[in-house]
């Protein structure tokens, strides 16, 4: 009814718990859990829920969020409340709670949320190693700058660390893939002293008018892992650092060249693809100009490959275009194409009316709404691939 094609063959699995869109960080931190009950709706509107085999995951408990986290860290995260919160203990500021910029705040239900999330991403793990699922979904999780005592940029428990942890029980080779706005610096740390999982971010990367770096100011093209040829994480990191308002075909060029040479190199035997959607256009703190198809052309790219995949979350502050970009890379998993005007009853359709030029459709143009400046040259990109390939050249194969 809604233009949906037939399913072509692949086995998908959609992991979510909808308690976690009930948890907020305070009414102007730009991370809205609520973006995902927008993006369930729209899944359900176009009817991929009879394509996929849906799972309402537990929240993973303490012992589970210990496979990466310290204990100390952990106890701490579980006990603290706004109540109990006092700003000035040293370790409230050492576990980087608070601060100037506020980005990790203590709010009601902090612990719950982060289980959540994270239970929904061992969910997905668990599909894939039982081989119910060729690829598993959950848009709840994604949050790659949680260190293992440290919360950070919005993250406070890295559910992917966990998650790429139980892959690798029965997974020799696992490929880490980050296509959110910023640096996927938690995982990249959290591997580094590995060559069982090979990291791969595109970000940008640079420092604004003010002299700040781009949140979290990593991830240069010559940051690659240990240097130590001992360490048997040398050259397992592949940076690719982005400047502002790069565009659909320069993006897709740069995605497909660089992560098709990461995929015949390393051969994993599963990925794991962090699809954050702050790299859309018009995204509050994103600096790229990607459109829905753009981004979610990467998800295609990925999945050509054939290797058990799970796709989830992370950044998006546009909520309308995040839940439109997820609906849209669900539909992709499952081999459909999806009408451009929206179902027209679905709840929240009114988040989609008040577009200035998205009104009603999935597919708007967002290219033009958030102008950045494309300071990207095609020859500056070109140069960008040749030092990749350069960087890949000292993984031994
Ligand atoms: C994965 N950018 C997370 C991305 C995390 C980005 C940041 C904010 C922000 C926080 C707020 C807020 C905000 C409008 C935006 C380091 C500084 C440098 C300034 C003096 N509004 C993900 C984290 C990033 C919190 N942090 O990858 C409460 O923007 O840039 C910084 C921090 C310290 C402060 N200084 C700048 O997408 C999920 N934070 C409003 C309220
Ligand atoms: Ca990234
Ligand atoms: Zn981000």
């Amino acid at each position: 009814e809604y233009g949906l094609e037939r399913p072509q063959g692949y086995s998908v699995s959609f992991h979510y718990n909808p308690h976690v869109e009930y948890h907020h960080f305070g009414s102007s931190h730009p991370m809205k859990p609520w973006r995902l009950t927008l993006t369930k709706q729209l899944v359900l509107s176009y009817g991929l829920e009879y394509t996929m085999d849906l799972y309402e995951p537990r929240p993973a408990n303490f012992n589970e969020l210990n496979i990466f986290h310290d204990r100390e860290y952990l106890s701490y995260l579980s006990e603290i409340t706004p109540q109990n919160a006092k700003p000035d203990d040293p370790q409230y500021i050492a576990y980087g709670f608070g601060g100037d910029s506020n980005d990790c705040p203590v709010f009601d239900g902090l612990w719950n949320y982060v289980s959540l999330y994270t239970g929904a991403s061992m969910s997905a793990a668990y599909n894939l190693l039982n081989k119910q699922s060729d690829i598993a979904i959950n848009w709840s999780g994604g949050l790659h700058h949680a260190k293992k005592n440290l919360a950070s940029g919005f993250c406070y428990v890295n559910d992917i660390v966990i998650a790429i942890q139980l892959l690798l029980t029965q997974h020799q080779r696992v490929l880490y893939i980050d296509i959110d706005v910023h640096h996927g610096d938690g995982v990249e740390q959290a591997f580094e002293s590995t060559d069982r999982v090979f990291t791969l971010s595109f970000h940008k990367y640079g420092i604004d008018r003010h002299g700040w770096p781009f949140f979290p100011g990593t991830g240069n093209i010559d940051e690659m892992g240990p240097k130590d040829p001992a360490n048997r994480g040398k050259a397992h990191s592949l940076n690719i650092p982005i400047d502002d308002g790069i565009d659909d075909h320069q993006y897709k060029y740069l995605f497909k060249t660089v992560t098709s040479k990461v995929i015949e190199k390393y051969n994993p035997q599963a990925i794991v693809l962090q699809s954050g959607a702050d790299s859309l256009g018009g995204d509050r703190l994103g600096r790229f100009n990607l459109n829905i198809k753009a981004h979610g052309s990467c998800i295609e790219t990925v999945k050509s490959f054939g290797r058990p995949l799970i796709l989830i979350g992370g950044g998006g502050y546009t909520p309308r275009n995040v839940a439109r970009t997820w609906c849209h890379e669900t539909a992709v998993c499952v081999g459909a194409t999806l009408h451009n005007d929206l179902p027209t009853h679905i709840p929240y359709l009114q988040a989609f009316q008040g577009d200035e030029n998205g009104g009603g459709i999935l597919y708007p143009d967002l290219h033009n709404t958030k102008r950045h400046d494309n300071l990207n040259t095609d020859a500056a990109l070109q140069k960008l691939i040749e030092k990749a390939m350069e960087n890949l050249r000292y993984m031994e194969g």
